[in-house]
């Protein structure tokens, strides 16, 4: 069968609603189990995910730079047409994607998406009333709205180093732009309930590092001095990262400097899928950080070599990333955002697999029969543990995620593709 002949017959598929008998059966199958599956669906379309505005222009921006930002090893690669050119592009590619992903959103920007019409505006000087227009539209579409300082791509960051250069002029500046962006969240957070604020610097260096006291003690007074303000409507979080390219050997805010650090000032910490060793587990770490350090927000994305920000898939690190999210029974302290960027392909459709991908997982999780499994492990029977493990990919899943679509209002199976290439085909290709 042709791909074309196949999506027609999805989109039949979904608009009949025919899922319904499958939904009834999977609600008895799971019932069985010990799994809600109507309160596991309730939960899940309620919990929202906080979707990065930088996947719609490959992290450019509206400052009016030239070509993709590469400072600190962010870099989109690809050369897909369609870009988003403005603020306004961005918005319209947004509600596009937004009408294919099932449950609550929330939008989140960085402070480059400044609206400044076509005035200079340094990031130190930058205010509220620039981001008037994100802030209305996120009203009228009932999103909430959360924020990051931009401490790359800038002349200041070429050197590698923001908050913690050994120029205090420069660092300054980067403290200034960070206490900016805290009163434009704390602004968002008065209209829109609370916002988070999230810093991640690009600090690091090279190569035979002989100095690494020295950035880190800058950075914690340079932090000390973003923070002094308090500001009830913000969720400050510090997000810590293993490596860019061009700075291999060093980064100042590694993993053990910000959880110690949100630990010692009571703020919160960013997890990102893509910033640790290919082979450490951060589903582990969530267990182990919420009993100190809260909120925990998540930066859903996928490593892939020495690329950290591949559009995350169904995966296995994602999956057990939500299961231990669900398990820790706090979930109100999990903030669930994504943090990913590919120019290879058609954007929005990134964006839709990709959160897609995020709230599928979550449905996984809280499916999980996790009561009959954990009954298994106290009672020393790891087999049936185990078995009860192997049973999920079993279970009648897919019907269940069709009825969560369908209560959200948005295509089930493949049906969103034909959207996303109607959308292709009528607003992306005039774009260039
Ligand atoms: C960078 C961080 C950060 C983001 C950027 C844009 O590696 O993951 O969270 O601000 O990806
Ligand atoms: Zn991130």
């Amino acid at each position: 069968m042709k791909l074309q002949q196949f999506l027609s017959k999805q989109r039949k598929q979904t608009s009949a609603g025919a899922d319904l008998p499958a939904y009834e059966a999977a609600r008895e199958c799971y019932a069985e189990l010990g799994v809600d599956v109507d309160a596991a669906v309730e939960t899940l379309l309620g919990l929202p995910i906080s979707v990065h505005c930088w996947q719609a222009d490959d992290v450019r921006g509206l400052e009016g730079r030239e070509g993709s930002v590469d400072s600190g090893g962010i870099q989109a690669t690809g050369g897909y047409p369609g870009a988003a050119r403005s603020g306004d592009d961005i918005r319209k590619d947004f509600e596009q994607a937004a009408r294919l992903i099932p449950g609550a959103l929330r939008f989140n920007l960085h402070a480059m998406y400044a609206e400044t019409d076509g005035k200079l505006v340094e990031r130190d000087e930058l205010t509220p009333e620039y981001f008037a227009t994100w802030v209305e539209w996120c009203q009228d579409n009932e999103w909430g709205l959360d924020f990051n300082p931009t401490c790359f791509g800038h002349r200041l960051a070429a050197e590698g180093m923001t908050l913690s250069h050994p120029d205090s002029a420069v660092r300054q500046f980067w403290i200034r732009h960070c206490i900016a962006c805290r009163q434009i969240a704390e602004s968002f957070g008065q209209k829109l309930g609370t916002a988070t604020c999230n810093i991640w610097i690009p600090d690091g260096s090279k190569d035979a590092t002989v100095d690494r006291a020295g950035p880190r003690q800058r950075l914690i007074e340079s932090l000390d001095a973003v923070l002094q303000a308090d500001l009830p409507h913000v969720i400050d979080t510090v997000e810590s990262k293993l490596f860019g390219i061009g700075l291999e050997d060093y980064t100042v805010g590694s993993h053990e400097f910000y959880l110690l650090y949100a630990a010692s000032r009571g703020i919160g910490i960013c997890f990102d899928l893509g910033h640790y060793h290919p082979t450490e587990n951060v589903a582990d770490k969530i267990s182990a950080t919420v009993p100190f350090v809260t909120p925990v927000l998540l930066h859903i994305s996928r490593g892939v070599r020495w690329d950290s920000d591949h559009v995350p898939r169904f995966s296995d690190e994602v999956r057990a990333v939500c299961d231990e999210a669900v398990r820790s029974g706090q979930l109100d302290d999990i903030l669930w955002a994504t943090d990913f960027f590919d120019a290879s392909i058609n954007r929005v459709a990134a964006w839709v697999i990709g959160v897609r991908a995020v709230r599928k997982a979550l449905l996984y999780a809280l499916l999980e029969p996790w009561k009959l499994a954990t009954e298994a492990e106290r009672s020393g029977d790891g087999a049936a543990k185990l078995a009860l493990q192997e049973l999920r990919a079993e279970l009648p899943f897919g019907a269940v995620w069709e009825h969560a679509c369908q209560r959200a209002d948005v295509p089930g199976g493949l049906a969103w593709l034909t959207e996303i290439k109607r959308y292709e085909q009528t607003v992306l290709a005039d774009r260039c």
